[in-house]
């Protein structure tokens, strides 16, 4: 693809940062949140995603979580060619590399990845009394006792709600700053501090890059922009990079 042509005037082992979104695990079967079909035009996020809906009506943010930790039990729904085509960049690339996700579900560490869920974890859990976290692949609801503590009512969906600070946002801030690549790919560039992350890019003169199926509101804003379904261009920007002399 001759869109990749700017990354000729990186050295192999250049530092690499590379930041998901709900995009890339659309081809796996997962919807998306601002899609025509996504998930925002069936629920409001104020009704399931901050604090203030779960102190409210519990049980209603626990039903909306529980459906979509069990599609991640369905067999249909596995990691895609670009989960896997960056799990192979993380293991083959020889310099610093650092895979932030947005994305709740688990694809990118059933591919073999290790990602950075700056969003948390759907298929984990959090103990308002006790602050234990651990894997839960059922259905959560607020009688469920914590396997930690023993008490009832105060598990809840190991994810940043909105209003809530994501993950290690330290931690992406000083990669970002140092790298020398920063890909978005399958993010419409709306959530922050995620979609600011491309600025502190561009400080740091890193070349940008987007991959996306669609023109997305902050694409101006990237050097290079690739668009195509994440299972195409995903892999030929992994054969681009790994090309590298
Ligand atoms: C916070 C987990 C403060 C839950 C999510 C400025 C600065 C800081 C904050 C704000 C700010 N302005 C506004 C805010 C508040 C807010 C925010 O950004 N609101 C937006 C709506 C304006 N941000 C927050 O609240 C954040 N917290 O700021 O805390 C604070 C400060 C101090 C101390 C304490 C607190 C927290 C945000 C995190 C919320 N949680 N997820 C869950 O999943 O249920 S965010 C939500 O949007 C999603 O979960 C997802 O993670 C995120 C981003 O969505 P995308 O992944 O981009 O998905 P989307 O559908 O939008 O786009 C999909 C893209 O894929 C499209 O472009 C499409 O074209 C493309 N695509 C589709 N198919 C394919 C494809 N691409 C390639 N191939 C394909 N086949």
């Amino acid at each position: 693809m001759d869109g990749f042509k700017p990354l000729q005037a990186l050295r192999r082992g250049d530092p690499i940062v590379i930041l998901t979104g709900a995009g890339i695990s659309k081809e796996s079967g997962l919807d998306t949140f601002r899609d025509p079909d996504g998930i925002w035009m069936r629920v409001r996020i104020e009704d399931v995603a901050t604090p203030a809906a779960f102190a409210c009506d519990p049980a209603r943010v626990h039903e909306f979580y529980n459906a979509r930790r069990r599609a991640l039990h369905d067999p249909a729904i596995r990691p895609n060619a670009a989960h896997l085509a960056l799990a192979r960049l993380e293991q083959e690339w020889p310099g610093a590399f650092l895979l932030v996700t947005q994305n709740v579900d688990d694809l990118h560490d059933r591919a073999g990845g290790a990602p950075l869920h700056m969003h948390g974890e759907i298929a984990k859990v959090r103990c308002l009394r006790c602050g234990s976290v651990r894997a839960w692949h059922g259905d959560l609801s607020v009688a469920a006792p914590c396997p930690a503590c023993g008490r009832a009512g105060g598990l809840r969906p190991e994810v940043v709600w909105f209003g809530e600070m994501p993950h290690e946002m330290e931690r992406i801030e000083t990669a970002v700053g140092r790298c020398r690549l920063f890909v978005a790919i399958g993010t419409s560039g709306l959530v922050y501090p995620a979609a600011g992350l491309v600025h502190r890019a561009l400080d740091a003169g890193a070349l940008t890059a987007e991959l996306n199926l669609a023109v997305t509101p902050v694409g101006d804003l990237f050097e290079m922009r690739i668009e195509g379904p994440a299972t195409i261009t995903v892999p030929a920007l992994v054969d681009a990079l790994l090309d590298l002399p």
